[in-house]
């Protein structure tokens, strides 16, 4: 195991005192030493090419990057890899987590876990595995930094579950007087039979799950970010049926571009629900950027018919029926506080992601495509 303290006390010895990416449980106590440093910043990226992004530009900046990102984020990462990075000699410091990398795991890392090497062998992009043991630390650190600057461009480390110990930061607060799941159960309470629910990658969705599964739930599990563009193709699709989106700040951050699309395409059946806790929860509760962004003003600027904001649960639950009927494009923005719920089901112990698919698509077809 490597204390978070001697991790980065190494790293920024190295001259890395720049650090960006998005959150995977693996990286939260290092995250958090991190910002807990006065002289060293965690940039936060919305997504994963975003970070690669960032780390380049403090390279050219005269600041030697780090970026951390879980390993589902590396086809995020690909682009700017291949087309930036690799083409431009532009060395980062990459720290991928490796789910489902010689463990077992939930099946949306499954082909990432098994993959990754591979992938990266593809790409010519040298990787080896972060030693767990702090004594063999410096050795490899060393040895991939000199090989990132002989080599002028990028490097990996696999980062095995575990491998960083404890630190104890400051738990964030929030002074929103409704939990996530409060505002969940709210959701599902103002729901029609027929409506279809589209619920974001993570805790939300497992939530959403254990609150009361219904038929017409879809639970993405992976993928993240891409719950919106998911929505709106069922909803230009299905003109007929009563789309609604459960999406997350974090989420609806990495791939906001869809927001655009929403607007633009304006499907009246489309209600976007943001549950916004201003953190990545499900990873460890890390910041999000959701804190200093209007999401309401965007979305209106994109197109959406209304948007609105909710911050507790008795104005929530007297008027989301009436959002929910609402001419859409409509987005709901519900803020809600960090606590955790514990013990919430994993909706693999009861479907299989092709079994969700199969099942929401049987519950569209139920009624006939208009003419
Ligand atoms: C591309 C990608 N990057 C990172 C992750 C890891 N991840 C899973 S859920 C999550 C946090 C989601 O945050 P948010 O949408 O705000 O939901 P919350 O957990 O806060 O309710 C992250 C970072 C992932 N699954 N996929
Ligand atoms: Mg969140």
């Amino acid at each position: 195991v490597i204390s978070p303290k001697v991790f980065v006390e190494y790293l920024a010895s190295k001259a890395f005192r720049f650090y960006t990416g998005v959150p995977c449980s693996y990286f939260k106590n290092v995250i958090r030493y991190i910002e807990d440093q006065h002289d060293l910043s965690y940039v936060m990226a919305p997504n994963e090419g975003s970070a690669l992004g960032l780390a380049s530009g403090a390279y050219l900046g005269g600041q030697p990057a780090v970026v951390m990102i879980q390993n589902s984020g590396l086809g995020n990462l690909i682009n700017p890899l291949t087309s930036l990075n690799a083409i431009y000699q532009v060395p980062v410091l990459i720290f991928v987590s490796g789910r489902a990398y010689g463990i077992a795991d939930e099946p949306q890392h499954e082909i990432m876990g098994k993959k990754m090497t591979q992938l990266l062998e593809a790409l010519d992009c040298p990787y080896w595995e972060l030693p767990q043991e702090e004594n063999a630390l410096a050795g490899a650190l060393d040895k991939g930094i000199e090989q990132m600057m002989t080599r002028k461009k990028p490097v990996v480390f696999l980062v095995r579950q575990g491998t960083f110990g404890a630190y104890a930061a400051a738990p964030a607060s929030s002074a929103y007087p409704m939990k996530r799941i409060d505002a969940l159960a709210v959701i599902r309470e103002c729901l029609g039979e027929e409506d279809l629910i589209f619920a974001t990658t993570g805790k939300p969705s497992r939530e959403f799950f254990a609150i009361g599964d219904r038929p017409g739930n879809f639970y993405m599990q992976g993928s993240m970010g891409h719950i919106g563009a998911l929505a709106l193709g069922t909803a230009l699709a299905r003109p007929d049926r009563r789309i609604v989106v459960v999406d997350g700040d974090g989420a609806f951050l990495m791939h906001m571009g869809i927001v655009s699309s929403i607007g633009h395409y304006g499907p009246k059946n489309l209600v976007h629900l943001v549950v916004d806790n201003e953190s990545y929860e499900t990873t460890g509760d890390q910041n999000t950027t959701s804190v200093s962004t209007d999401f309401e003003a965007i979305a209106k600027a994109c197109g959406y018919r209304a948007a609105v904001c909710f911050k507790e649960q008795t104005s929530l639950r007297q008027s989301l029926p009436h959002w929910l009927r609402q001419d859409g494009p409509v987005l709901v923005r519900i803020k809600v506080n960090r606590q955790e719920t514990k013990d919430i089901p994993r909706i693999t112990t009861r479907y299989t992601a092709a079994q969700i698919a199969e099942s929401f698509k049987n519950f569209v077809e139920k009624t006939p495509v208009p003419e």
